[in-house]
């Protein structure tokens, strides 16, 4: 034993201090008691055990010596720290040194999980099973992992190891076996590898299920979507700003028939304000960049940089992207897709007036601030795209019609307000010009009268968010993991509990400690979030300070909830707590496009606008005379953002509990996009947040590592001490657990294997160890002797 007093002298007393200090401090509050062993860990000599460094990381050492409340433990470059025991996590044998499944892992506590993830992420392996989810993280380079070879091979399973291919291809096999839809849900934060690892799974389906051609079809909507959908932000180069579902649709025959997309929420406010360094969506700078001369001088178009809403965030291109290429792209798609060169080019000329829109300003024309439109150029251009009397559009930017009682009443706009309504008009334009797209792509993709039924949905919808400032799309994204949360808990214990069952186990069902009551701080009515949002969007005097005034008023109680300071509150969410600021809350769930901007789309002899406003005035109900008479506005009433986007959630539930779903979680292993760089902190912050801890931790109170009777018998049975009279592997298996004094509530024997609580394998693994260190040395004095 190494006594402190012999530690070498390189040790500072800074460090000692450090070591010896409750290490628990640089453990984030929730961690410690939530996520430590439930069985209690006793550091034994010349184990190795997980240490965590100041900073946060975690480090393996071996415990040279432990006596009460202190412990010796060396680390690396021959430090040797004296420390409290119960800081330390046991770590796992060398034998579980990166398994595939973090369920064969005999400890599952934080640092094992985030080393074993590490020890794989290092070799490339960026898959990794946690029981029934698949860990995918970002290799942020080309990692050879894909193409021909790999999907032949998975789909021979001449290869195992965790793959999208993998989870893909059971997915299929389930699909035709239990004639059941199947969907693959896949989540993490921005710049996770959602998106990417959508499209693996397409390309594995589409090379399983392809040869009528419709899969490459459903693979072209990809970029498509991307260009119109997709953005430059800080977090990822090529940010998803909707959320998508793809239905993939099966002949009987497992072959692709059709396929049907549903978009969520596109954040539309992109198209007219971004952060600096950010961009908006691409297809305006492939349109400007990339645009054959014919069509630019037909659409008046100039470089990207002489549009104010494109060049006001000082970044119009993207480190090795090509915009003009990419362009070429698109168009090729569209025409795959059956978007006709007329509908493509009506489909530029709305991007064209949309950025033609941005470059709109006004004049003021008397002493009360009304404004009016310059005439311009610019402002000709933005008329002929859309086909309207130009003097119409000036009306619609600068007035606002009125009713009150039997009287028209025309107000004119102060400057905010016109350009308020400039924006707002331009980016109904855009969101309108997304969902046509889709609904002609879904066109294209709709599947003939022969459908089966069968099919597989993959789901890329944005992950939860936490940043420093939180807004409305924070609010509702994090709304819509909160709901997919609770389906991907209720999930993974129906199929972990499935499994004891099926192996005849004697398993008394846990309930799950679920999210119901975040759910119901924003769903309940009267007095949860979302109904007092849109109650305080439709009363006329309603700010964001009394909406923050009355969520504090009305909520203080609940649990989930806590009021802050100003216009802010913050919510518990199973994630973590997120502080929002209530501002532009209701300006945003309002959504408001008035009816002057509706009537001049309405009016515009181009096939895209009076659709756009046709679809507007579909989804407005008529407003109430007295109504709108008391709040002073003639806008349409339509649902809200948050009630629209509900129903939305709703029904995708609906629809992914019709299926059996296979989750795949996206990690970001570091901010930088970079390959190669693995910040321990970041990846479990998002372990947390995505659930995947919670799958581990469920699983303790379960049994988390099963072997077979064979397997068992096989590698512990040289242990054994007696005789055993049956040689068979259930008798065998049996006598070792008696001889290692495996207490009966930590194992279970079922019909084919064994099912052990954490940590159980490990005491055996390490005798096993010693056992051969031992035989070893005893073998090689044998040899020592004999010569
Ligand atoms: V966001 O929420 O839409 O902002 P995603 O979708 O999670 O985000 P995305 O799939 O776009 O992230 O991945 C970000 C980038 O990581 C990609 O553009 C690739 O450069 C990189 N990436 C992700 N997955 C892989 C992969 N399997 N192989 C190589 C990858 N690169
Ligand atoms: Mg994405």
């Amino acid at each position: 034993t190494l006594s402190v007093e012999e530690r070498p002298s390189s040790i500072g007393d800074d460090e000692l201090n450090i070591a010896t200090s409750p290490l628990r401090s640089f453990v984030p509050s929730h961690t410690a008691s939530k996520w430590s062993d439930t069985t209690s860990y006793v550091a034994k000599k010349m184990i190795q055990s997980w240490f965590q460094l100041p900073n946060g990381n975690w480090e393996l050492g071996k415990i040279l010596s432990t006596s009460g409340t202190e412990s010796v433990i060396s680390l690396s470059e021959g430090k040797v720290l004296k420390v409290n025991p119960d800081s330390l996590l046991p770590a796992n044998p060398n034998i579980l040194d990166g398994v595939d499944d973090l369920m064969q892992l005999s400890y599952l506590n934080e640092p094992s999980v985030l080393y074993n993830l590490q020890f794989r992420y290092n070799q490339d392996m960026i898959y990794t099973k946690a029981g029934p989810v698949l860990v995918a993280i970002n290799p942020f380079k080309e990692v050879p992992l894909y193409g021909t070879d790999y999907i032949e091979a998975y789909k021979c399973k001449s290869i195992e190891s965790p793959h999208v291919y993998a989870i893909t291809d059971t997915a299929i096999r389930e699909m035709i076996r239990d004639e059941v839809n199947q969907s693959i849900i896949i989540s993490g934060e921005s710049g996770a590898g959602k998106t990417e690892t959508a499209k693996i799974a397409m390309q594995y389906l589409a090379a399983l299920g392809g040869g009528s051609g419709i899969e490459n079809e459903i693979l072209k909507t990809n970029p498509i979507l991307e260009a119109f959908g997709n953005a430059k932000t800080l977090r990822n180069d090529n940010s998803s700003r909707f959320g998508k579902l793809i239905e993939i649709h099966f002949s009987e025959t497992g072959k692709i028939s059709g396929a049907q997309i549903q978009t969520f929420l596109l954040e539309k406010s992109r198209v007219v304000q971004c952060a600096e360094g950010e961009r908006s969506y691409h297809i305006f700078y492939q349109l400007c960049a990339g645009a054959p001369p014919p069509l630019k001088e037909k659409l008046n178009l100039k470089s990207a940089n002489e549009y104010k809403y494109l060049k006001q965030s000082n970044c119009n291109s993207i480190a090795g992207v090509d915009d003009a290429e990419r362009f070429h792209i698109i168009v090729g798609a569209l025409d795959i897709v059956h978007v006709s060169k007329e509908d493509q080019e009506s489909v530029f000329a709305m991007l064209a007036a949309v950025l033609g829109l941005g470059n709109v300003s006004f004049t003021v024309i008397d002493n009360e601030n009304h404004v009016e439109p310059v005439t311009d150029e610019g402002l000709t251009n933005v008329a002929k795209l859309i086909g309207c009397n130009i003097g119409e559009l000036k009306l619609a930017l600068s007035t606002r019609n009125m009713r009150v009682g039997n009287d028209n009443i025309v107000q004119k706009l102060t400057l905010s307000q016109a350009i308020d309504t400039r924006d707002a008009l331009a980016k109904s334009i855009y969101s309108c010009l997304f969902d046509w797209l889709v609904e002609q792509i879904n066109k294209s993709l709709a599947v003939g009268k022969r459908r089966t039924g069968r099919s597989i949905s993959i789901l890329d919808i944005y992950g939860f968010e936490s940043f420093d400032r939180n807004s409305f799309e924070q609010f509702c994204i994090n709304y819509a993991n909160e709901r997919l949360q609770q389906h991907f808990n209720r999930h993974l214990f129906k199929l972990e509990q499935e499994e004891y069952i099926q192996d005849g186990i004697d398993w008394a069902k846990v309930d799950f400690e679920d999210n119901q009551d975040c759910l119901n701080l924003f769903e309940k009515k009267p007095l949860g979030l979302l109904s007092l949002l849109d109650e305080e969007s439709t009363f006329p005097n309603g700010t964001d300070l009394t909406f923050a005034n009355k969520l504090k008023q009305h909520l203080n109680s609940n649990s989930c909830f806590r009021g802050e300071r100003d216009k802010a509150f913050t919510i518990c969410h199973y994630a973590g707590e997120v502080m929002y600021d209530t501002t532009g809350f209701l300006e945003k769930n309002r959504d408001l496009l008035h009816l002057d901007s509706i009537q001049l789309l309405s009016s515009c002899t181009c096939q895209l606008p009076q659709i756009f406003a046709s679809s507007m005035l579909m989804q407005s109900e008529k407003p109430v005379a007295g109504a709108l008479f008391k709040s002073g506005r003639a806008e349409s009433q339509k649902l809200s953002v948050a009630t629209k986007f509900k129903g939305q959630l709703f029904q995708l539930i609906q629809r992914l509990e019709n299926t059996t779903p296979h989750f795949i979680r996206c990690i970001k292993p570091n901010n930088l996009q970079s390959p190669g760089i693995y910040e321990q902190g970041l990846v479990l912050q998002q372990l947390r947040c995505c659930g995947v801890l919670e799958v581990v931790r469920i699983s303790r109170s379960g049994f988390p590592t099963r072997m077979s009777h064979q397997k068992f018998a096989r590698r512990y049975g040289f242990l054994l001490l007696d005789h055993v009279a049956s040689q068979d592997p259930l008798s065998v298996s049996v006598a070792i657990l008696h001889q290692f004094n495996i207490l009966p509530e930590m194992y279970q024997v079922g019909y084919t294997k064994l099912f052990f609580r954490t940590g159980q394998i490990g005491v055996l693994e390490d005798t096993r160890n010693h056992t051969l260190h031992g035989i070893l040395r005893v073998q090689s004095c044998f040899r020592g002797h004999q010569a």
